[in-house]
């Protein structure tokens, strides 16, 4: 029989050594879609589950070659953005997604880390609030990025809803700002053009919870390569992360914060239930 060819769908992302979180989540969520995951590397880390010992940022000419090499050859039909680090990097894909290279980009603003410490320049985030937003069909920051996008501080429900609509103002189609820090069960605000919405979860006691953002925002790219609408891709990306959650909720890998099952939610659909 012969199988259909399946959607690409590029990640610019760092790499994980413990294999949490960037392309290694990356990849294992489009493995778990059924999309075929290419990636362009913007860092090499070393890190465990619960410190990064040290990060090498390629050079910004070689993750240009990267992504030129995936995209003149593949049909690249989703892109996504993890971290990105130098400012070059950031005009690289700026200019490459102005000339329709990157199509359906979906860009997880990494920008912090878990600490909230900031982990790129101040340049690259003046880059992506008054660029890479506009040029992002859905763009995914937690609370503490948001607020470095919009300047819109975030404590409650209302302003959730108050920084996604800021940002789809700025020119993305669609933006999620991921509550999950503030207290009670987690809720994520959706806003596009048409107004906003609200995703909620319950929470889940575990350590295990690192590259959950990287995972969202993989699977709400291989959404929108296998033709789903933004608001489609969001929601079952947080189906996908929620069941990635709890299937991992008790496994002891490392002493900090282990991975996401993504492969769950592909099992899930397999195996028959009742
Ligand atoms: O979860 C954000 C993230 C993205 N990309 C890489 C990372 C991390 C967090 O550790 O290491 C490569």
């Amino acid at each position: 029989m012969l199988a259909p060819t399946p959607p690409v769908v590029l990640s610019i992302s760092g790499s994980d050594s413990a294999g949490g979180a960037g392309a290694h989540a990356d990849l294992r969520t489009y493995a778990a879609l059924g999309v075929h995951g290419a990636t362009a590397l913007t860092v090499v880390t070393a890190q465990d589950t619960t410190t990064v010992h040290g990060a090498f940022p390629l050079p910004p000419s070689f993750v240009r070659s990267q992504i030129e090499a995936v995209t003149d050859d593949l049909t690249v039909a989703a892109t996504k953005t993890g971290l990105l680090g130098h400012p070059a990097v950031v005009r690289t894909v700026i200019e490459l997604a102005g000339s329709g290279r990157l199509p359906n980009l979906v860009v997880d603003p990494v920008l912090v880390d878990r600490y909230d410490q900031p982990i790129v320049a101040a340049e690259t985030v003046q880059l992506y609030a008054r660029e890479l937003t506009a040029a992002a069909t859905v763009i995914t920051p937690n609370t503490t990025e948001a607020f470095l996008l919009t300047g819109i501080e975030i404590t409650t429900v209302a302003d959730l809803h108050a920084a996604a609509s800021r940002l789809v103002a700025a020119g993305a189609t669609a933006a999620v700002v991921k509550g999950g820090r503030l207290t009670g069960d987690p809720i994520d605000v959706i806003a596009t053009r048409d107004g906003t919405g609200e995703l909620h979860s319950p929470r889940v006691e575990t350590r295990n919870d690192h590259g959950t953002g990287c995972s969202f925002a993989a699977a709400v790219a291989a959404g929108l390569a296998l033709g789903l609408t933004p608001l489609e891709a969001v929601h079952r990306a947080k189906e996908l992360v929620d069941v990635a959650i709890s299937a991992a909720a008790s496994w002891t890998m490392g002493s900090g914060h282990g991975p996401i099952d993504q492969l769950a939610w592909r099992r899930a659909r397999r195996e028959p239930t009742g």
